[in-house]
């Protein structure tokens, strides 16, 4: 069985290798929450974001997700999935059940901000959505989104002061 240690590390790498750093992440979360938490650091974000990284469930997410858009980039699945997932077509919908199931791990905050970010698309979202030559990332936008609001919702819940005003 894959160890702990080399499914965190092969997730991260992926991420890494399809264009998006933790600080991205970390960006995203600073995004989210600054209006709400005065004086937050990148730090404090990047911080939650590693903890949600350490998650067996969401490596196994992002490993899962990222192999289905390489596969689709390289020519390698079956129709009609190739042409749904190369096209990024709207009613698909099995790339934000993917990021829900992230989501999902940090109780209800996190849907608010997930949604948030889907539709905002700011940063490296924006960044991942434009179309580069034959990049297709149907499943990474989410799986970021998703780590970002979990990152957001785990801070939130972690000092309950915060859940009032986050919620809003
Ligand atoms: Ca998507």
């Amino acid at each position: 069985m894959i160890s702990d240690l080399e499914l965190r590390q092969v997730s991260h790498a992926l991420l890494v290798e399809r264009g998006v750093q933790l600080l991205d992440i970390a960006e995203l979360v600073l995004n989210l929450q600054n209006k709400y938490i005065p004086n937050l650091s990148v730090a404090e974000c990047l911080e939650n974001v590693q903890a949600v990284l350490e998650k067996r469930e969401v490596q196994n997410a992002i490993i899962t997700g990222i192999e289905l858009d390489k596969l689709a980039e390289q020519d390698m699945l079956s129709q009609p999935l190739r042409e749904i997932l190369t096209s990024d077509q709207g009613l698909y919908g099995i790339d934000e059940i993917l990021g829900l199931s992230i989501v999902n791990l940090y109780g209800s905050i996190g849907f608010t901000n997930y949604g948030y970010l889907d539709k905002t698309k700011p940063g490296i979202i924006k960044r991942l959505d434009s179309k580069v030559g034959q990049s297709c990332h149907t499943f990474l936008d989410d799986i970021v989104c998703a780590i970002a609001a979990s990152a957001a919702s785990r801070m939130a819940h972690n000092d309950p002061s915060k859940i009032a005003i986050v919620n809003q």
